[in-house]
């Protein structure tokens, strides 16, 4: 199989966690590609035909793509236990509060490197980061109790949209207001599969 993807992606950075947290990542390789809303790169383009990454190839049937399809996908396949039974829709609505506080972050990305300065929109900007902060303050205050139990996919997308709002939006600083979450967050970035996945660019 193989991973469409980019290293600043916070969604292929979801599957490039998955992928090292178990024995998976001997059956998929890496394919390191460029892509944007405005160009997409062709093999991205092939696998997923709104060009976005991740996408995941595999033997029995076309591309899969959206990281979600492809972290349940994949976990399925051995059995991880990314997705507990018992603990299924509040793991599905947190991998989902990760997802959109990148959504989000990633928009706002966008917005400030790809857009003409004179149609950056303040106001957009402001509300998307209004999002992301809404995010930070649900899961520190109502999601402790489950990201301090056992790794989950909710574990892992929530560090990944920690991640990207450290590597392209520093300067906001997140962690003012959440030192909880913070906490959490310094401790699951030492883990191996963050470390190993980490990206500055
Ligand atoms: N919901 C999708 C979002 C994927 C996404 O937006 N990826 C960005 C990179 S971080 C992308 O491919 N952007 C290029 C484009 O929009 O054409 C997922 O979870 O995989």
């Amino acid at each position: 199989m193989q991973l469409i993807m980019a290293a600043a992606s916070p969604f292929a950075r979801k599957v490039r966690v998955l992928l090292r947290e178990t024995d998976l990542l001997k059956d998929v390789q890496e394919v390191y590609v460029a892509t944007s809303p405005f160009k997409s790169d062709p093999t991205a383009q092939a696998a997923n035909p709104t060009g976005r990454i991740p996408s995941l190839t595999r033997p029995e049937g076309p591309a899969l793509y959206d990281s979600r399809v492809i972290t349940r996908y994949l976990d399925a396949r051995i059995d991880a236990g990314l997705y507990p039974q018992a603990e299924l829709w509040d793991v599905l609505t947190l991998e989902a509060t990760g997802d959109a506080m990148m959504d989000s972050a990633v928009s706002i990305s966008y917005e400030t490197r790809l857009r003409p300065e004179h149609m950056i929109s303040a106001d957009w900007i402001d509300a998307q980061w209004s999002k992301i902060i809404g995010g930070c303050d649900a899961l520190q205050n109502n999601w402790m109790p489950h990201l301090n139990g056992p790794l989950t996919m909710a574990h892992i997308s929530t560090a990944c949209a920690l991640g990207y709002l450290d590597l392209r939006h520093d300067v906001r600083n997140w962690r003012q207001g959440h030192d909880v979450l913070a906490t959490w967050f310094a401790s699951f970035a030492k883990r191996d599969s963050m470390v190993d996945t980490h990206f500055e660019g």
